[in-house]
């Protein structure tokens, strides 16, 4: 058995910047990795079209202003590929590869109450003892794979948009299904659509989509960003999704129609995702959101050619941006090309996959690939996959039956020493996820250094500061829109999970001045033994 100071699960971003940082602390650190190279999602998520939809200086470490200065990004929007060398180049330049083991996929981990440390296992047998456990899995790494009957007999290819192989596939000449409408359906949707003979998208649910108004960055641009790197960084902490947006302090309701229009156009012609901040109460308020939603209904159909397919298109039935809305590069004018195909599962569900292709209840479509743009198990499927035993031989799965319980997102009680990184309870994917990484590894490193300062061997969590927390989540949630829709935020992505709001939508700089409150007083809602 391998003893350290620290075992991180997940070398993605989250992964490496715990990494980096537990190093400054004088600590030893091992993370452990599934997949065979550095990146996360990143190094799996690679669909044609996969790209980034937080823009590139936001979406990007602020530790180091070397790094930050040097590193230069060539579009607004980065590319997948982009984005997994700048991934790569961080593993380099900080040297971290060399406390990665990878292949090594964590089993389980147990709590030792006597000597207030985890044994971690890997699927391999190896072993590590360790004082801390820091899980970064990831919210979306656990794919949701369908399993329609025949699937097996299908003679093409069944790719899963989060599972993509590394050999470029040619779609030149064939005929391409894709089921799914999230983000990576969208992203994929447009470039498959100018390769392949025909494509057919599989659509159950239409949601809202922003134009992500992608562009190169000019050197005067990358130059005036490096200028003023840090009063952008300042801006996206103090931005409640830490995007750096600042939300526009009127709501939509008290504006006039012709205000609103010319705020909602210029909204949607720069700001991608910032769009929900084009008025201070769209997440809050049925009225001022359904102002948005008619906007965007209206570009939709502004878009779509046919009638038929522009219904279909268009989303009803909850408030815009209570599911993830996407943000997309020509997605609702690729229904207008000859070769794409757009239907409807809701009406007609599908009913199994032949050698041959894919059947619906209604007719047959003949394909030669079929793609499971069918998103994931956020948010707990990662961490509940792995048997992880606290106290008591209590399991995290047990502890977490009827949904995640946590305080501040980071600690579980009866699970010592355990953190969990930008998971449920935290701001997590209702923000800059890697924004959110450093705010918690920063927080992290501190609370870990002022047990160290104490001469505690264990930090806990208080069933107490856990129930007030999770109270305290919930009721944020309720105070937006956010519940009003069927989503992964809520847990309705799969079938059976509890239906709890998971992610913390008190935004990431009320969530920085709460750590920065239960650190003033002493890591208030943890004790120390
Ligand atoms: O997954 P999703 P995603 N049969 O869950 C449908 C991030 N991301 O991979 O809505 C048929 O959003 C499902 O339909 P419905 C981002 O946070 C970021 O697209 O459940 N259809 C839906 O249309 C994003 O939100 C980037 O009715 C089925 C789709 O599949 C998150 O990842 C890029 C089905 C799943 O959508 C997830 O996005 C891409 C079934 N059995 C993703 N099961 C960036 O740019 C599911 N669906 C950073």
């Amino acid at each position: 058995m391998k003893k350290c100071d620290v075992v991180i699960v997940g070398a993605g971003l989250g992964g490496l910047r715990a990494l980096y940082a537990l190093r400054q602390l004088g600590l030893s650190a091992t993370v452990i990795e599934a997949s065979d190279d550095v990146g996360g999602v990143w190094h799996h998520n690679r669909y044609p079209g996969a790209r980034c939809d937080v823009e590139s200086y936001d979406y990007s470490y602020m530790f180091s202003p070397e790094l930050e200065q040097e590193w230069r990004w060539s579009e607004r929007y980065a590319t997948q590929p982009e984005v997994l060398s700048y991934i790569h180049h961080v593993a380099e330049r900080f040297n971290l590869r060399r406390d990665i083991e990878f292949n090594t996929r964590m089993e389980r981990a147990k709590f030792d109450e006597a000597s207030n440390r985890w044994c971690v296992t890997a699927q391999d047998g190896q072993e590590w003892d360790s004082q801390y456990l820091i899980m970064a899995v990831g919210q979306l790494s656990t794919t949701k794979q369908p399993n329609y009957p025949g699937q097996e007999t299908f003679k093409g290819n069944i790719y899963h948009s989060a599972a993509w192989p590394r050999e470029p596939i040619s779609f030149g000449g064939k005929r391409v299904g894709i089921i799914g409408t999230g983000s990576s359906g969208v992203q994929m949707t447009p470039v498959i659509a100018a390769q392949a003979e025909h494509l057919t998208v599989f659509q159950r649910s239409a949601n809202f989509s922003i134009p992500a108004a992608n562009a190169p960055v000019s050197d005067e641009e990358d130059n005036a960003v490096k200028a003023d790197y840090a009063a952008r960084r300042q801006r996206a902490l103090n931005s409640p999704s830490g995007l750096g947006f600042v939300p526009n302090g009127v709501s939509a309701l008290e504006a006039t129609p012709q205000e609103r229009e010319a705020v909602y156009e210029a909204a949607w012609n720069r700001l991608g995702f910032g769009f929900a901040l084009a008025y201070k109460d769209i997440l809050l308020d049925d009225a001022s959101n359904a102002t948005a939603a008619d906007f965007i209904r209206q570009k939709i159909a502004q878009q779509v050619d046919d009638p038929v397919t522009r219904k279909l298109l268009t989303p009803e039935g909850f408030p815009f941006g209570a599911k993830r809305p996407s943000v997309d590069s020509n997605y609702f004018k690729t229904f207008n090309r000859e070769n794409v195909t757009l239907v409807d599962i809701k009406s007609s569900p599908i009913k199994d996959i032949s050698p041959d292709g894919l059947r619906t209840t209604e007719r047959e479509y003949p394909l030669d690939v079929i793609i499971y743009a069918t998103g994931f198990d956020a948010f707990t499927g990662s961490l509940l996959r792995p048997e992880i035993k606290g106290r008591n031989g209590e399991t995290l799965r047990e502890k977490w039956a009827s949904g995640p319980v946590n305080y501040l997102g980071l600690g579980v009680s009866g699970f010592p020493n355990m953190f969990v990184l930008v998971g449920p309870g935290s701001p997590s994917l209702l923000s800059n996820v890697i924004l959110s990484i450093e705010q918690q590894v920063d927080w992290l490193s501190d609370l870990i250094g002022f047990a160290s300062t104490k001469g505690s061997a264990a930090i806990e969590t208080t069933q107490e500061a856990e129930l007030e927390w999770v109270e305290h989540v919930n009721a944020r949630a309720h105070e937006t829109l956010y519940p009003k829709a069927a989503s992964y935020y809520t847990g309705a992505e799969v079938e059976g999970k509890p239906r709890v709001f998971m992610p913390y939508s008190g935004g990431v700089r009320g969530y920085r001045r709460i750590l920065e409150r239960v650190a003033n007083e002493e890591y208030n809602g943890f004790r120390f033994f």
